[in-house]
């Protein structure tokens, strides 16, 4: 399994659960700095990257793009696939597609976290799903002439209604025309939300796409109490040889977490 950590390139998204906040070139050297194989990039929209810029700091620091995350239309536009408003959902769709692009052209996939939105009275749960089923069997299309999965993440109860738990997402995505939508299993969502850890990633087996490897309190892992040797030995036997990458809080601070992540990482896989 390979190691990849955060860059967010969004200051509205301070506070979230990402690593680095200092920009891609600082990003980029403090990553291989750690020993990281790959950045995770959570940019404002994917005409703020440069991409000779990035291309250059790749091959400088010997890195790869090991996703790239689409939530900052959730965060600067509140743009969402299931929105009631179809201008919104035009919107959105179309924020996620040029991040589909911008990663793809770097061998990576982008991410459906936040955008998925949630439904609310009047929308009903059915018409939500029709939404989002209709945007992931394009969006998955899209990434699939890039040779990528596109990846949808189910999030824990406070962040969405639509799917929560890995299993009842899996069964939704085997439900769509698309076969190139994979599931991302974040650590930290599927602490609050799965009674058991490995046996859902083992359950979940070739759709498990990506993993954010977070600790239950969505520190580094070894910094919590999520019991994790079990969960690398699921990922091993369904034969998972993508990412684990450190969607964290930067605590205690940035450096200290990347060093505590790539402990766990040597020590685990
Ligand atoms: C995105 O990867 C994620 O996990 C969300 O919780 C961000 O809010
Ligand atoms: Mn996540």
């Amino acid at each position: 399994m390979k190691s990849a950590i955060t860059v967010c390139l969004v200051p509205e998204a301070k506070f979230g659960p990402f690593v680095f906040h200092d920009g891609l070139a600082d990003g980029c050297a403090r990553a291989a700095r750690f020993g990281f194989d790959a950045v995770e990039i959570f940019p404002p929209a994917a005409n703020a990257i440069d991409i000779a810029e990035l291309q250059s700091l790749l091959d400088h620091h010997g890195l790869k793009v090991a996703a790239i995350g689409t939530g900052a239309g959730w965060v600067l536009h509140k743009y969402s696939l299931t929105s009631p408003d179809a201008e919104n959902r035009r919107k959105a769709r179309e924020f996620i597609s040029a991040i589909i692009d911008l990663a793809g052209g770097f061998g990576a996939p982008a991410i459906l976290g936040s955008m998925q939105g949630r439904y609310d009275a009047p929308v009903a749960r059915e018409q939500a799903l029709g939404w989002l089923a209709e945007a992931l069997d394009e969006l998955g299309e899209q990434a699939a002439q890039h040779h990528v999965p596109f990846l949808y993440e189910p999030l824990n109860r406070y962040e969405t209604n639509l799917f929560n738990r890995q299993r009842d997402a899996a069964n939704f995505l085997r439900s769509l025309r698309t076969r190139n939508v994979k599931l991302l299993c974040d650590l930290f969502h599927m602490a609050i939300e799965e009674a058991d850890l490995a046996a859902t990633l083992e359950v979940c087996g070739p759709l498990v796409g990506h993993v954010h490897f977070a600790d239950s309190n969505r520190r580094a892992i070894g910094m919590g109490h999520t019991q994790v040797a079990p969960i690398i030995e699921s990922l091993r036997a369904i034969g998972y040889t993508g990412y684990l990458s450190a969607e964290i809080l930067p605590l205690p601070d940035a450096d200290t977490a990347a060093i505590q992540t790539m402990e766990s990482v040597r020590a685990l896989s």
